[in-house]
């Protein structure tokens, strides 16, 4: 379990909810009651990240940050992934091991405007970084592109403070798009799609970079 200020994270506070031993089970009072406080966790990093984007448009003139979208981890996604990872299926091994159960993807126009939005997010207070990838500088083998942070969110409750873990993905719009038609025809589809179509996914993913960089010159 990881510390934070000598403070011990997410299922010590959370446990005055419920049995954190528990098998969970959708739908019920417990499970909502946790997936509230991920809610409520997005909701706390989106309103953050909401007046960066602001100060950067009226303040700068700049557009920084194109939009953002947030979600939260359906349940069936939530187990399958339990399972691929060989966790039992306890509140507290959900808690411990998946990291993107919130999540708020930011999208922007310009590749180097991912690692200034990094950046910012870096320095709000109250936010520890916990991990980072950098798919942007080291593309995964699919071809898949952008930066992911697990971050750790204070949610401030009546009576305790919750540390909780949210996912942030940043890329640009042509990321996006790929990242989304990909997702589509294979990353969560049971079929295995054709090797020939594999490989053009990743020619794809080339081309995509090639215009994130061609852009990016272009504005400098
Ligand atoms: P969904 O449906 O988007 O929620 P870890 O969290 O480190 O234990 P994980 O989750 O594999 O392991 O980490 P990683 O690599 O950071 O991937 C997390 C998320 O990134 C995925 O969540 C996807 O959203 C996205 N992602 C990663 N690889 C790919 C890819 O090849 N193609 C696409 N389109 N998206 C990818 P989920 O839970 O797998 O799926």
């Amino acid at each position: 379990m990881k510390k934070n200020k000598g403070k011990e994270l997410g299922i010590v506070e959370m446990k005055n909810f419920l049995s954190y031993d528990e098998k969970i089970e959708e739908k019920t009072n417990g499970f909502n009651k946790i997936m509230t406080i991920y809610e409520m966790a997005i909701q706390e990093l989106e309103t953050k990240i909401n007046i960066l984007q602001k100060e950067y448009k009226v303040f700068y003139n700049y557009d920084l940050i194109d939009h953002v979208n947030t979600r939260i981890k359906q349940p069936e996604s939530i187990l399958n992934k339990m399972k691929k990872k060989g966790c039992e299926l306890t509140y507290k091994e959900m808690i411990e091991n998946i990291n993107d159960i919130a999540g708020i993807r930011v999208i922007c126009q310009l590749k180097d405007d991912i690692f200034e939005i990094r950046n910012l997010i870096e320095k709000i207070p109250g936010i520890t970084i916990e991990t980072e990838k950098d798919y942007v500088n080291h593309p995964k083998e699919s071809g898949y592109s952008s930066y992911h942070m697990i971050v750790e969110v204070p949610v401030t409750l009546s009576k305790q403070t919750i540390y909780v873990k949210v996912e942030i993905q940043i890329r640009t719009l042509a990321m996006d798009f790929w990242a989304s038609l990909e997702h589509k025809m294979k990353y969560k589809s049971d079929k295995e799609i054709s090797k020939k179509k594999s490989k053009e996914l990743v020619n794809y993913a080339k081309i995509v970079n090639n215009l994130d960089n061609k852009i990016m010159l272009m504005n400098n």
